[in-house]
């Protein structure tokens, strides 16, 4: 096959003082920081739907990137002419994972048989190119949002017709991602939600979605697959209430069905900010419950009420979360996948590659300014210090849960007045970040 990127050769590392647009400016694959590569602290992924699919449409206006890789799309020959891009790229690129949804990769027929014979056919060719490259699949989904049959949802759909569309989606996708040796499989609920509840049996459809969840795994494990189940919350949109609002929210939903053992957070940057929190609060929440699975490396855009999908750029966001997986000891099966896209006047094979470049440099900047962080020090020091009360004497008997509230009471009482708890010091902390990312 020909080659598509027409003179973009391979993206070097060629260090901070390079102006060259097509370089990489802090990601340096080898370099060790904290123990281990950069490329094994940052395993990346390519989204395959934003970018081998996504040419910039919005609801105003059409594509403005073609996306066609000189085959017309919506054909078989376009779904091969995206393998062999794909694969270019990411080569490119140095990234060493993908992820799909099954509609990315081939073009949906009228009739499911002939839908599934299509994803046998180009994940053969997928499995060459990986099998070529090295490059692996990092989560598989199925896209059950975009279809018309999925207006009310899928698992929580009204119709049990639909529910069993959804079913044999979800049973092919995960047939595809053990084929492609996937170490995940996601389930963003698109049209999990409901608009009103004057047609709405709310615990019906969460029972619903927990059953199509727990035939997932079932049939899983029953056929390999051994990562991780991954849910990815969202608050809102395309839904006005999405149930997996946020990390709590979705872990809580886990453990009362029972899911929680084979579940974990695939968390995305902008979906934790559209439900209210930073990236760095949807990452501890999960993290702190041991479900810290997954990244979807991208930023919203925080005067617009919607995702926007942008390539990461802040580096005090991609710190903070380096910080929580640094503290977390890495993700096991999971990887940072851009779920971003170009901005629509971003048209060019080039911008496609300096979305990458952006991404790949602001989490290589965030993780060495995460380890930098730790190592000095300061701040978790003071954490450390401001919980010191329970470290001996009453504290510690609360800590122990030896102690009744009685007891507790009788202190109070015998102090009269507690002294102050002591500052918090949160300016202080925010110019230690500061010193750190920039001194
Ligand atoms: C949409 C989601 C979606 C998932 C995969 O907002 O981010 O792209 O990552 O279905
Ligand atoms: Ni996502
Ligand atoms: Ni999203």
């Amino acid at each position: 096959m020909a080659e598509i990127f027409n003179g973009i050769g391979k993206i070097p590392y060629e260090g901070p003082k390079s102006k060259n647009p097509l370089a990489f400016k802090y990601y340096d694959a080898e370099k060790v920081v904290a123990g281990k590569p950069m490329r094994e602290h940052l395993p990346f992924a390519m989204a395959w739907w934003h970018n081998l699919c996504a040419g910039g449409a919005d609801m105003f206006g059409r594509e403005t990137a073609d996306k066609g890789f000189g085959a017309e799309k919506g054909t078989m020959e376009h779904a091969h002419a995206k393998v062999e891009a794909g694969f270019e790229f990411m080569q490119k690129l140095g990234i060493e994972y993908f992820c799909f949804h099954d509609v990315d990769i081939v073009p949906e027929a009228d009739d499911i048989n002939e839908t599934n014979r299509r994803l046998d056919e180009i994940t053969d060719h997928i499995l060459e190119k990986m099998n070529e490259t090295g490059i692996k699949c990092l989560w598989g989904t199925a896209n059950m949002f975009s279809n018309p049959r999925f207006m009310n949802g899928a698992g929580s759909s009204n119709s049990a017709d639909v529910f069993c569309f959804a079913a044999a989606q979800v049973k092919k996708a995960l047939d595809l991602t053990v084929k492609l040796g996937g170490k995940g499989y996601v389930f963003w609920g698109g049209r999990e939600g409901y608009e009103t509840l004057l047609n709405t049996d709310v615990k019906f459809e969460q029972e619903n979605i927990a059953r199509l969840m727990k035939l997932a795994v079932d049939y899983g494990r029953g056929i390999g697959f051994t990562g991780d189940f991954f849910i990815e919350p969202k608050p809102k949109e395309p839904m006005k209430h999405q149930y997996d609002f946020d990390a709590a929210t979705a872990i809580g939903f886990l453990r009362q069905y029972g899911l929680e053992k084979d579940f974990k957070m695939n968390i995305e940057a902008n979906h934790a900010t559209l439900a209210g929190h930073t990236f760095q609060h949807d990452l501890r929440i999960s993290a702190m419950n041991g479900m810290l699975g997954s990244i979807d490396a991208n930023t919203g855009d925080l005067l617009l009420g919607w995702d926007t999908d942008e390539f990461p750029y802040d580096v005090y966001d991609t710190t903070m979360c380096m910080y929580e997986v640094l503290k977390a000891g890495g993700l096991e099966n999971g990887g940072f996948n851009f779920d971003a896209k170009n901005r629509r006047p971003s048209y060019t094979d080039e911008d496609m590659f300096q979305g990458f470049i952006l991404g790949m440099d602001t989490f290589a900047l965030g993780l060495l300014k995460a380890a930098a962080l730790i190592e000095d020090g300061r701040i978790d020091g003071f954490i450390k210090e401001r919980y010191a009360s329970y470290e001996s004497g009453i504290g510690a008997k609360i800590r122990s849960g030896d102690v009744t509230l009685t007891e507790l009471a009788d202190y109070a009482a015998e102090m009269k007045t507690p002294a102050l708890p002591g500052s918090g010091r949160q300016e202080y902390l925010e110019s230690v970040v500061n010193s750190v990312l920039f001194g």
